[in-house]
């Protein structure tokens, strides 16, 4: 795909497009956002982080990664389009520029770059990282099974050929480590939001035990008038609770690591649909499921800035 200034939001780009993407936005909003490279990935490509600041230094700020796992397409392409809304809705939008007269926002649009770009080539369906296994023929490692909280334990697997490979130990994943290191010489993030496909859901921790974190009821009320703003869009029905009693145990998560590392407001969000297309959602749904979710995300936002 040729590079494009202005993007198509309804349709999925592969890595190039997103990254030549990335350059335009950051161009044209140079007093707003800087590109931020953290690191490289297991094939040595850069991995970029978008950073939305007015100004200050250090302000307080909310984290959202897109795209950790490879095949969840949409994740990816919403991550785009709210890059995008940010851009266009400062100074325009009271709530959202008030935010960011105080607050910083940070968003990873591709956080598995190696696995997305084997999605687009090889297999559609393609999940982990590429890194190698010694000694198997099959490649890659979960990475929302690689982060320091319960890793290991129940929900994931020590069979390097699972869709669910912990990894040889907590942070091997160096897509993972980039983001760990970001995060902690960062020091000030009061959010942290990691969004998935699919399922329709809106989750806190825990994944790696079912015993309720110190500040469940807080994140449950947060995560429900959340989910109740994106309802109010289109009636897309969501679900809210924590990851282990509404999908499954599931332990080296990144949304644990981050609760544990003192980042309160920890969601993680499954997307459309609830299963008819899954991951293969077609593009007609992408806008509509930014659009959506865009109000959950701005509603936690402004809920962190007022606490
Ligand atoms: N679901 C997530 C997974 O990694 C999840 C669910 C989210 C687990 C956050 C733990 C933490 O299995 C998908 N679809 O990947
Ligand atoms: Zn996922």
């Amino acid at each position: 795909e040729r590079s494009t200034r202005s993007l198509n939001f309804g349709a999925y780009h592969d890595l190039d497009t997103i990254y030549s993407w990335i350059d335009t936005l950051v161009a044209d909003y140079p007093n707003l956002i800087t590109k931020q490279h953290i690191g490289v990935t297991y094939e040595n490509r850069p991995m970029y982080v978008l950073k939305f600041s007015t100004g200050g230094y250090n302000r307080p700020a909310i984290w959202i990664d897109t795209g950790i796992h490879a095949r969840e397409w949409v994740t990816q392409a919403t991550g785009v389009w709210t890059a995008n809304k940010i851009a266009t809705d400062y100074g325009t939008d009271a709530s959202l520029t008030s935010l960011l007269n105080t607050m910083d926002i940070y968003i990873l649009i591709v956080a598995n770059p190696d696995g997305y770009v084997f999605s687009h080539t090889n297999d559609r369906m393609w999940r982990k990282t590429r890194s190698v296994n010694p000694g198997y023929a099959c490649r890659g490692v979960d990475p929302n099974r690689n982060w320091d909280a319960g890793f290991g334990g129940p929900g994931a697997s020590s069979y390097p050929c699972s869709e669910s490979y912990h990894g040889p130990s907590a942070n091997s994943e160096i897509e993972v480590k980039n983001v760990v290191n970001l995060i902690q010489s960062h020091g000030n993030f009061k959010a942290f939001i990691s969004v998935h496909s699919y399922s329709q859901l809106l989750m806190y921790p825990y994944g790696y035990v079912c015993s309720s974190a110190n500040h469940q009821a807080e994140l449950d009320s947060v995560g429900r008038a959340a989910a109740q703003k994106l309802t109010s869009l289109y009636g897309t029905a969501y679900q809210v609770g924590s990851i282990c009693n509404i999908i499954y145990q599931a332990s080296g998560g990144s949304i644990d690591w981050s609760y544990n590392s003192g980042i309160k407001y920890s969601f993680a969000f499954e997307l459309r649909d609830t299963g008819r297309y899954g991951f293969i959602l077609p593009a007609d749904q992408i806008i509509p499921t930014a659009s959506e979710t865009w109000l959950a995300l701005k509603h936690i936002m402004e809920y962190v800035r007022d606490h």
